[in-house]
């Protein structure tokens, strides 16, 4: 909204940057904030996690000078790009009269900078906004970088219409005080020209319903209830002994067990199956020395122990290193206090007269014993919390079957496991030993030389990882007839890959919730195309 004062002839106007997660909006709010040509800023106010993502928003006013003989000032706003804080994003869009949408010119972001686009539409209408009239300018990022689309191809997809685009390497400087020139011209042309910026017809009250009903949830992505900065895993991780591991997860456990509650009172009833945690060691960790230096203030540790100790946890290969089970298994209280969280919440839930489903999903199981230990622990942990409350919830316990020897020897996992996820995205980085994160230098060359007929982190690799999913899911079943199988990751939303799954007889696929809507269309689809030809 912009607010004009007549009297000193002063306006002053809210521009925000949105877009996917780590596009760099951050990072053009550090850059104009570091440029000593643009004067008259205020002091920038950022609030983000232990990584540097964005917790709320980041802000910083500035003034202009006298433009059209109007003194302007600018408050500019960052928006938390992280796909769960849907909430914060909505309110921080509250009364802007102009938007930067940053978009990551990376190709593989296509689909995030998409359905970020599309979560912008949807967040101005619900403030009354109208996204065809609020002054809009886009930014494509990270020009610097090798992998990114071209113009024309973000033009494509993106479809910006006639609002500005401009190229930026948001990192180097570049392309950010033009953006921000341009987004400021914008909004004073709409001034000028007296545009009214409000939405004429109702808005649809609550946002398109995309939530998956019955998916996976990984469990150390916590929806934001809180006005204060949750703990996170980071300092159980760097303790230096069970017990200090304890201290930091007995601070920890009610904020997971909050988001729990939460998600067993929206599912009201449905199956919710949660993943223990999974992500390999260094997404915990800080990693420069800014982040270094404020976990270290906050941790009251002095900065080079807590480098030394980071040092010390780091790892070559982090995606085959201490993750998931392996985790759980070396630092059981990690498990514990999860499992501890998952049905003291569920209990709580059932006697605030909601049905609850939960189903434990053990991840990067590759042996037997893996599953039998973590199971038995699921299975104390939760008699323990049923003892303590009087409560009785039937206790479900699944695997993922994402490291190929899992799926060899899926007969034997089916003795101890209720229900199988193939995670397929690693799976596939450990079937064909391509790292996911370092494909990118090669995987398009391969697929331009027919090598490979598709990016297998897309759309799954039927001759190969297929294979090992179709034998998984049989010696499972040839185990535990009424083993429920499904997949999860990047496959799961997409429609060759769910027909295929469907040949294999899986029972679901979990998907991201944007895609649930295509997976659906697709599961239906395959569905009518098998029940026609299986007469
Ligand atoms: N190579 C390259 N990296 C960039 C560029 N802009 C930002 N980055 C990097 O991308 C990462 C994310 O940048 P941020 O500015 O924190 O992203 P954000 O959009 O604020 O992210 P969230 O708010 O946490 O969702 C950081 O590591 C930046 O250094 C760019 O132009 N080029
Ligand atoms: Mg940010």
């Amino acid at each position: 909204m912009v607010l004009i004062n007549k009297a000193i002839n002063e306006v002053t106007v809210k521009l925000v940057y949105y877009g996917p997660g780590l596009c760099g909006k951050t990072t053009n709010l550090e850059k104009v904030y570091a440029n000593p040509k643009l004067e008259n800023k205020g002091k920038m106010i950022s609030m983000s996690t232990e990584t540097d993502r964005t917790l709320f928003f980041d802000f910083m006013p500035m003034e202009l000078g006298t433009i059209g003989g109007q003194k302007v000032r600018v408050q500019l706003y960052t928006v938390p790009g992280q796909v769960f804080y849907d909430a914060t994003r909505k309110l921080v869009l509250r009364g802007a009269d102009g938007v930067v949408f940053v978009a990551d010119s990376q190709n593989t972001m296509r689909d995030s900078n998409i359905a970020s686009l599309q979560n912008l539409r949807t967040n101005l209408r619900l403030n009354r906004l109208d996204p065809e009239k609020v002054a809009l300018v886009f930014q494509y990022n990270k020009r610097d970088l090798p992998d990114v689309d071209p113009v024309d191809k973000m033009n494509a997809y993106l479809e910006p219409g006639s609002a500005p685009v401009i190229e930026a390497a948001a990192i180097n400087g570049t392309g950010v005080t033009a953006t921000l020139r341009s987004a400021v011209a914008r909004i004073l042309d709409n001034l000028k020209n007296q545009v009214d910026t409000t939405l004429t017809e109702e808005p649809e009250l609550e946002s398109p319903d995309l939530s998956v009903k019955s998916g996976s949830i990984p469990s150390s992505a916590g929806a934001p209830k809180f006005s204060m900065q949750p703990p996170t895993f980071v300092k159980p991780i760097l303790a230096d002994d069970e017990e200090g591991r304890r201290a930091a997860l007995d601070r920890l456990l009610p904020f997971q067990q909050s988001d729990f509650e939460g998600i067993f009172e929206a599912m009201a009833g449905l199956h919710v199956t949660i993943r223990l945690l999974d992500p390999p060691l260094h997404e915990f960790l800080p990693q420069t020395e800014g982040q270094i230096s404020t976990v270290a203030r906050d941790m009251g540790w002095g900065f080079v122990e807590l480098r030394a100790k980071v040092n010390q946890l780091h790892e070559m290969n982090p995606m085959l290193g201490h993750r998931g089970c392996r985790l759980g298994i070396t630092y059981p209280e990690i498990y514990e206090m999860q499992v501890r969280a998952i049905f003291e919440a569920a209990c709580e839930v059932k006697q605030g007269g909601i049905d609850v489903h939960p189903e434990v999903m053990i991840p990067l199981v590759g042996t037997t014993k893996e599953l039998e230990i973590t199971t038995e622990m699921v299975r104390r942990v939760a008699a323990e919390v049923f003892k303590e409350r009087g409560v009785e919830i039937p206790v479900v316990v699944g695997t993922m079957i994402e490291i190929p020897r899992a799926a060899l020897i899926a007969d034997e996992l089916a003795q101890t496991a209720q229900f199988f996820s193939f995670g397929t995205n690693d799976l596939t980085q450990m079937t064909f030993g391509y790292s996911r994160d370092d494909a990118g230098s090669f995987l398009p060359e391969y697929v331009e030389k027919k090598i490979l007929p598709k990016d297998p982190f897309e759309s799954v690799d039927q001759e190969g990882v297929g294979q090992l999913v179709r034998l998984g899911t049989e010696r499972g079943r040839a185990t535990n007839a009424r083993l429920k199988v499904g997949v999860c990751g990047e496959h799961g939303g997409d429609p060759d890959s769910i027909r295929f799954f469907r040949t294999c007889k899986l029972d679901y696929v979990s998907c991201s919730p944007y895609r649930v809507p295509v997976a659906r269309l697709a599961a239906a689809q395959a569905e009518l195309e098998f029940k026609a030809y299986e007469g």
